[in-house]
C-alpha cells in the first residue's frame, strides 16, 4: 500500500489496482521526482511530458497575447473569414440537396470551419493533404471546385479527380487509413529529399484505430515530414470522446510515438493556422512530425444519415454554439474596422451565387454509366465481377429487376 491511495482513488483508479506498487501504477497527474529508495528497489521518474494548449482569439474575438504576422494583415484575415463563410454556405446547400434527393449521404462541417480553413491556409500548394470526409474548407482553399465535391457526394467518383491539387489524397471514409497513406507520402518526400510535407486529418474516434497508432509510430521512428491534425469534435457518431478513451487529451497519444503533441483551440482560426504553420515549418526543415489536437465541436448531425438529437443533449449543443468560429472572427475583424454588415452581406451574396452556379453545373452533368462502378478496379476483371456487372446492367435505371 502507499500513501497516495486516497488521491489515486479520486482519479478514478479501479479499486482492484489499489495495492499495486507505485512502479506499476499509471498516474499521469503525479510526476514527483525520484529516486525513492525502498529496500533493494529504486523507483524514479525516467521521463516526463507536457501537453500545451494554445488559443490566440478567445470566443468573444479578443486577442490573447501577440498576433502572428499573417493575422496583422487585414486582407489575409478577411480572406480567411470569407473562406469559412463560403464553406458554411456550401455546407448548408449540400444538406438541402440531400434532403431533396439530389445528393447522396453528406458529412457536414458546421462548426469546424476554423480548423479546416486554418489548416488550408497553413499548407503550401506543393504539400500533400490526406482528408477524411468533412474538410471542404481545406479543399476549397487549395482550389478544389465545388462541382467536384458535389459530384463525389452525388455518387460520381469523377469528383475525386480534383481539378485543384492533383497530389492531394481523395476522400477517405475507411476510418484512419488516410493517416498511413499520408505517412507513405511523407516517406517518399524524405527519400526524394523534397522540401514538402504531408498532413493527415483524423477524427477523435479515429484515434482509437490501430492504423492511427501505426501511422504515428512510423512517422516518429522515421522522423517523417508530416503533421497529424486530430479534429476533436467531441463525438464519433453517437460515441462521446469521454467513452472513446481514458486519455486526458488526444494530443498525448503522440508521446508514445516519440512525437510532440499539442492542443489548440480548433475554433480559433489564428491559433490553428499559426500552430500548423509552425509544425509544417519544423517538418520541412527536417525537424520531424507533430500531432496537433484541434478542439472543436460538430454542430451538425454526423452525416445526413444521422439524427444527433437522439443521443446528444440539447444544452450541450447550445453551449457549443457560443464557441463557434465565425462569431469570434467576425468580432475580431469588426474591431479592426475591416468588416461591417454590408460587407458581410455582399460576401454572402457572392458565395451564394457561386454555390448556386456549381449546383446547376452538377445537376446538368449526365450520370455515369453503371459500368463505371466496375471498370476501374481491375485491368482484367475476375469472372464474378463480370457477372455482377451484367446483373447491375439489368437493374440499371429500373429500380427493380428487369427479368
Ligand atoms: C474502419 C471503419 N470503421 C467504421 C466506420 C464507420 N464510421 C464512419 S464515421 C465513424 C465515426 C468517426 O468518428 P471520428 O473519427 O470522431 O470523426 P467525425 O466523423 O466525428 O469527424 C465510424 C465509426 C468506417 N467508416 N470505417
Amino acid at each position: 500500500m502507499n500513501d497516495r491511495l486516497n488521491t489515486d482513488a479520486t482519479l478514478g483508479e479501479p479499486a482492484a489496482y489499489a495495492d499495486l506498487p507505485d512502479s506499476l501504477r499509471y498516474n499521469p497527474r503525479h510526476t514527483e521526482a525520484g529516486p525513492a529508495v525502498r529496500g533493494e528497489s529504486v523507483v524514479k521518474t525516467v521521463a516526463e511530458f507536457q501537453i500545451q494548449y494554445r488559443q490566440i482569439l478567445d470566443p468573444t474575438g479578443h486577442v490573447r497575447g501577440e498576433l502572428p504576422a499573417f493575422a496583422q494583415d487585414d486582407s489575409e484575415m478577411l480572406k480567411m473569414f470569407g473562406a469559412m463563410l463560403r464553406a458554411r454556405i456550401f455546407d448548408a446547400k449540400a444538406v438541402n440537396l440531400q434532403r431533396t434527393g439530389k445528393l447522396g449521404t453528406y458529412a457536414p462541417c458546421l462548426g469546424q470551419e476554423a480548423t479546416h480553413v486554418g489548416v488550408g491556409a497553413a499548407l503550401r500548394p506543393e504539400d500533400s493533404v490526406a482528408i477524411v470526409y468533412r474538410e471542404i474548407g481545406t479543399l476549397f482553399w487549395r482550389g478544389v471546385r465545388m462541382v467536384d465535391v458535389l459530384l463525389y457526394w452525388g455518387g460520381d467518383e469523377r469528383g475525386n479527380d480534383f481539378a485543384g491539387p492533383a497530389h492531394d489524397f481523395p476522400w477517405c471514409v475507411p476510418i484512419a487509413t488516410q493517416t498511413l497513406h499520408a505517412a507513405g507520402a511523407a516517406m517518399a518526400f524524405k527519400i526524394r529529399k523534397e522540401p514538402r510535407c504531408a498532413l493527415a486529418y483524423i477524427g477523435d474516434g479515429g484515434t482509437s484505430e490501430g492504423t492511427f497508432y501505426e501511422a504515428i509510430n512510423l512517422a516518429g521512428a522515421k522522423h517523417l515530414p508530416i503533421v497529424f491534425v486530430i479534429v476533436n469534435n467531441k463525438w464519433a457518431i453517437s460515441v462521446p470522446v469521454e467513452e472513446q478513451t481514458a486519455a486526458q487529451t488526444l494530443a498525448q497519444k503522440a508521446i508514445a510515438a516519440g512525437i510532440p503533441g499539442v492542443q489548440v483551440d480548433g475554433n480559433d482560426i489564428i491559433a490553428v493556422r499559426d500552430t500548423v504553420e509552425q509544425a509544417l515549418a519544423k517538418a520541412r526543415s527536417g525537424g520531424g512530425p507533430t500531432v496537433i489536437e484541434a478542439l472543436s465541436y460538430r454542430l451538425s448531425d454526423h452525416t445526413t444519415a444521422d439524427d444527433a438529437s437522439r443521443y446528444r443533449p440539447k444544452e450541450e449543443v447550445e453551449e457549443a454554439w457560443k464557441l463557434e468560429p465565425l462569431v469570434r472572427t467576425r468580432a475580431f475583424l469588426r474591431a479592426r474596422g475591416v468588416l461591417d454588415e454590408a460587407r458581410e452581406q455582399a460576401l454572402k451574396a457572392e458565395y451564394t451565387a457561386e454555390v448556386e452556379a456549381a449546383v446547376k453545373e452538377y445537376l446538368s452533368i449526365p450520370k455515369q454509366s453503371i459500368d463505371s462502378m466496375f471498370d476501374y478496379l481491375y485491368a482484367n476483371p475476375p469472372r464474378y465481377i463480370e457477372q455482377q456487372k451484367q446483373i447491375a446492367k439489368r437493374y440499371a435505371g429500373t429500380g427493380r429487376p428487369s427479368h
